[in-house]
């Protein structure tokens, strides 16, 4: 190729990868599978090294620099980086809201941008004529840390921006480390035996200041923009902020896609109340909502008070963390048998909840958190997460407590502890004689993913097996009124209702059954995946490792606990009896060819789904001979649309493309 065809497919290379960056992280709709990205990459990269003197700063193959820095310089902020002031209830939010009333000298209506408040970094970047010249931390507002270097390894950040951008565009946003690359990073750490991060937030903290920017680059770090700082050579049209945000995403910046435009107070509060239902099945942390005045103008006619604008507020959750007192660590005994250390507290509130109990997990974290009695720790809830002990309060320790022992005997039925070699669990050797398992299995098995029986919920449970009327999950079904009217806190016309809910629990289906028996290691997705490679309970309960292993998801481990718990004796007996109470269900057809009943078909799943992880419906559907795939085309056969569904669900519509609810789906799943 001659220099000038070369220059031209490089630049033509460059322009491709940057599009697909922009659709993979800005709008969250890839056209192209990640094998195709990496293939144009490639070809760049080679083509750069055979021509150095044609590689540009802005090339998506030099995010990551060479060289380590010595210290961060520092960077003057173009305008100054503000922060926001707080409020913590409906009543501070009114008033909030009733300022801007009177300052405006107006007594309408208001219009927000409304839009998640994440838990990481605030960070500046600037671009000169379209291109990422520097990345600063905010410091004290006016000056922050110059972290360029590592901020050109976020992919969602474009190191160059997208048409009729202007001459000098700084832009303001949050760094973060989604939920699920901390989890990953931390389970990495603790394999190699090297320190956890405490929270995302101090994950991407940490990450942000490496002077190696290789090892920023290793971090599963994200950015969404929220506001501009200084900008030059053009002359905006934009009215509001949800119009500029739009803008922001036009020139390739990367937007919170939960952002959105409210009215009044009572808008706001409904904005806030669906975020924090939604809170715990977002991928990233976040702490609260911002709402700032949408009309520009009159955020100009507000303007700012000390460090914060008074056209913008942030409405906090409750805390997450508080410090509270360990009274006592105690052993809890799970449906497997596994013990659970748990730290009983001093009753404090936390995450809108009064908290008095906090897992520590297992033997392995109590020893690295070093938690003992009397200390003071930091307790964290997250939504309906169980509380956790997060770590100890260095310098609260009175005297010198003994460290926590791992008991011997199991607390509950007096059995031998077993801990196997490698496992960080303990567990308890009683099996079904441990009364604690036989609880746990109960309210297991009458969970509502399992054989949902309504009114028979986990207090129940015990106050059952206490009174001595239920010892296995079989007994439940011989119930009577007068067993149950006979308990406390329980009238004729409760155990009339528990009577028949448990009657009309016995029609079920196969997935459901098989995930009610508490296999271990056997999940609502692998129990679906049983039922529908083997079709009756009879093949699984005979099936050999081989043909087990031969079920999606299902791998040495998982058959060795099917099998296991297939051959012995009293599970067998249960099941039995089970079946002579009446509990039934529909075998699911699985001649060869109908197994595979979905083959050739491909679905992409987009949005929330309620009855199932998208994971899970994967899993069934590439049971069923089906194809996943991330991205909407003409040949994908069905968008599967759960609640919130990305652009992917306009995309279907746009094609033609079928679109499928859940109820469609699991229609698809049961044939
Ligand atoms: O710290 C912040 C988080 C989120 C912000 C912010 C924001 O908007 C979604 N917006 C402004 C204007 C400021 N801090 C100063």
């Amino acid at each position: 190729m001659a220099n000038k065809q070369i220059a031209e497919k490089i630049a033509q290379l460059r322009q491709q990868l940057n599009h697909h960056s922009y659709q993979y992280y800005v709008v969250d709709d890839p056209e192209i599978p990640d094998i195709e990205y990496d293939r144009l990459y490639r070809e760049l990269q080679k083509l750069e090294k055979d021509h150095p003197e044609l590689i540009t700063n802005d090339s998506p193959t030099q995010r990551v620099g060479d060289q380590p820095l010595a210290s961060f310089a520092q960077v003057k902020h173009e305008l100054p980086m503000l922060s926001l002031d707080n409020v913590f209830n409906e009543q501070e939010l009114s008033e909030f809201y009733r300022r801007i009333q009177q300052r405006l000298e107006y007594d309408g209506s208001i219009e927000f941008a409304a839009e998640p408040k994440l838990d990481g970094l605030a960070v500046s970047l600037l671009y000169e004529h379209g291109v990422l010249v520097r990345a600063g931390t905010r410091g004290d507002g006016t000056t922050g840390e110059d972290i360029t270097q590592n901020v050109r390894t976020i992919h969602s950040v474009p190191l160059r921006l997208m048409r009729d951008y202007p001459d000098i565009l700084e832009v303001r946003g949050e760094v973060f480390m989604p939920k699920a690359g901390f989890e990953a990073l931390n389970r990495k750490a603790r394999e190699n035996d090297e320190k956890v991060f405490v929270n995302p937030r101090n994950a991407a903290a940490g990450s942000l200041r490496q002077l190696d920017p290789k090892i920023t680059a290793s971090r599963p770090l994200a950015m969404y923009c929220y506001a501009v700082g200084k900008v030059e050579g053009m002359t905006s049209t934009v009215t509001t902020h949800s119009e500029m945000l739009n803008q922001l995403m036009a020139w390739g910046l990367p937007l919170c896609k939960e952002r959105a435009v409210v009215t009044d107070v009572a808008g706001c509060l409904e904005y806030f109340n669906q975020l924090a239902e939604k809170r715990d099945a977002l991928p990233y942390d976040i702490d609260g909502i911002v709402y700032k005045v949408n009309n520009l103008r009159w955020q100009r006619d507000l303007g700012f008070v000390a460090k914060a604008p008074r056209w913008a507020i942030a409405h906090k959750f409750p805390a997450q963390e508080e410090i509270t007192r360990v009274n006592d660590i105690e052993f809890q005994v799970g449906r497997t048998g596994a013990l659970t250390p748990v730290a009983r507290l001093e009753p404090v509130f936390v995450g809108g909840v009064t908290v008095s109990n906090a897992t520590l997990h297992n033997m392995d974290e109590v020893e690295r958190k070093d938690v003992r009695i009397g200390d003071q720790v930091i307790v964290r809830r997250a939504g309906d997460v169980i509380p956790e002990v997060v770590r100890v309060v260095p310098g609260s320790r009175q005297g010198s407590p003994d460290k926590v022992k791992l008991p011997a005997q199991c607390p509950v039925c007096g059995s031998d502890i077993l801990q196997q070699e490698g496992e960080a669990v303990a567990r308890c050797s009683g099996g079904l004689f441990c009364q604690a398992q036989r609880k746990e299995s109960i309210k297991h098995f009458a969970s509502r993913k399992a054989m949902d029986i309504d009114g028979l919920g986990d207090k129940l449970v015990e106050q059952l097996v206490d009174a001595g009327l239920i010892d296995h999950v079989d007994d439940l079904f011989d119930l009577t009124v007068d067993q149950l009217s006979g308990l406390e806190r329980m009238g004729e016309k409760s155990a009339q209702n528990l009577v028949d809910s448990l009657k009309k629990s016995k029609q079920t289906t196969l997935p459901k059954f098989i995930y009610s028996l508490g296999i271990r290691e056997v999940g609502e997705a692998t129990a679906r995946n049983l039922a529908n490679h083997f079709g009756s309970l009879e093949k699984l309960m005979t099936a050999d490792e081989e043909q087990l292993l031969s079920v999606p998801d299902v791998g040495p481990i998982v058959a060795a606990h099917i099998k296991s718990f297939f051959s012995q004796a009293h599970n067998i007996e249960i099941v039995n009896k089970l079946r002579d109470a009446k509990v039934c269900w529909h075998d699911i057809a699985v001649a060869e060819a109908q197994e595979q009943s979905l083959a050739g078909k491909t679905f992409v799943i987009t949005g929330t789904l309620a009855t199932m992880s998208r994971d899970a419906a994967k899993q069934a559907l590439l049971a069923k001979g089906a194809k996943v795939t991330g991205s909407v085309s003409k040949k994908t056969s069905y968008v599967v649309v759960g609640e919130n569904p990305g652009s992917k669900a306009s995309k279907a519509e746009q094609l033609g493309v079928e679109i499928l609810d859940e109820q469609g789906l699991q229609k698809l799943l049961e044939y």
